[in-house]
């Protein structure tokens, strides 16, 4: 898509923070580097994001934050904001999860951003500019039937003229792998979206001993309608993440052996480190500086050696994104 109309094709991205990044193109085929793209009033867009203030007195804050410990204290930079990490108020970050669409839902001429997030959310933030020049406004969650569109978890929106009556609808990916289906029954100048109708089921996840051996589908779906084989209808294609056992030999009885022992290696690392992070950041917060500065350098070497010791351990399961197609019948 071409959001300016400059000729340059260009890349919208959604993140697990929430943000969305807009990777403007250049000539050539170049890209430009990522920016957190902004509504006509100079805020970042991350539908369902922001700060929350919790009814534990905590902070949650959902989007593009960092954690900063200094001799001061822990900070959390968001936005251009510095906020102070206390024992009263602490702060969480999570993130939003978005998949963004950028279509022109209003039948305008410009593209707007249709958004689904972590919470099953879908959004339309419309462009209030035009083709050359966009201008996002305020956010508003789309409905389904008379009420809020509420899909699954993650939802992993696309919009396209699925069924090729010249309006938009609307599909959305499931975190269960299921993909639901939002007919458009109004126009498309004026959407006006039908009920959920789930047109491919959820998979069950397989763990630990039932991890598959042969790519099977998995769960997060995030989809994108073409015309894969040609016949006029829009078929789907859906990313999904999977689990899938590493297909390597049985290790022999002394592998074995030497694994138990990496093990339980492991297992007293990892308590060196539950205990550091108890003391540094959780319920049993050490107040000695002295005590303070120790542990910070004690926790990057934790770190490491928990991360060197399971790098010598044989692997469960792969972790996969494959792709599957689903014609249009
Ligand atoms: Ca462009
Ligand atoms: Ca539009
Ligand atoms: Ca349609
Ligand atoms: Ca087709």
């Amino acid at each position: 898509m071409d959001i300016n109309n400059d000729g340059n094709i260009d890349v919208l991205s959604g993140s697990w923070p929430g943000e969305i990044f807009l990777f403007e193109g250049a000539k050539g085929k170049k890209f430009k580097a990522p920016v957190m793209l902004k509504n006509k009033n100079n805020e970042i867009i991350n539908p369902g994001g922001g700060i929350e203030d919790r009814s534990n007195g905590g902070i949650l804050i959902r989007g593009n934050a960092d954690f900063e410990t200094t001799d001061e204290g822990t900070f959390v930079n968001y936005h251009g904001k510095r906020i102070k990490n206390t024992p009263e108020k602490p702060i969480s970050i999570s993130g939003t999860a978005t998949a963004v669409n950028a279509v022109d839902w209003d039948a305008d001429g410009d593209y707007d951003l249709i958004v689904g997030n972590i919470s099953g959310n879908v959004y339309l933030v419309p462009n209030e500019g035009d083709a050359n020049k966009y201008a996002f406004g305020k956010e508003e969650q789309l409905k389904a039937g008379d009420e809020l569109l509420g899909a699954k978890s993650r939802a992993g929106v696309c919009v396209a003229d699925i069924d090729g009556d010249g309006d938009l609808d609307l599909l959305a990916g499931g975190d269960d792998g299921s993909v639901s289906f939002y007919e458009n029954t109004g126009s498309a100048k004026k959407a006006k979206l039908a009920k959920a109708v789930e047109i491919i089921p959820p998979v069950k996840s397989q763990y630990g001993a039932n991890t598959p051996t042969e790519p099977t589908r998995g769960t997060r779906s995030k989809l994108c309608a073409a015309d894969w084989n040609g016949d006029g209808k829009l078929d789907l294609l859906v990313g999904d993440y999977a689990r899938l056992k590493p297909d390597v030999p049985e290790p022999s009885d002394q592998e074995k052996a030497e694994h138990e022992k990496i093990r339980n290696e492991l297992k007293s690392v990892q308590k060196r480190y539950s205990e550091l992070a108890n003391k540094m950041y959780g319920s049993e917060k050490e107040k000695d500086p002295a005590k303070i500065k120790k542990m910070r350098e004690e926790m990057p070497e934790v770190r490491s050696k928990m991360g060197e010791l399971r790098g010598k351990l044989p692997k469960e399961y792969e972790t996969h994104g494959w792709v599957w197609l689903f014609l249009q019948k």
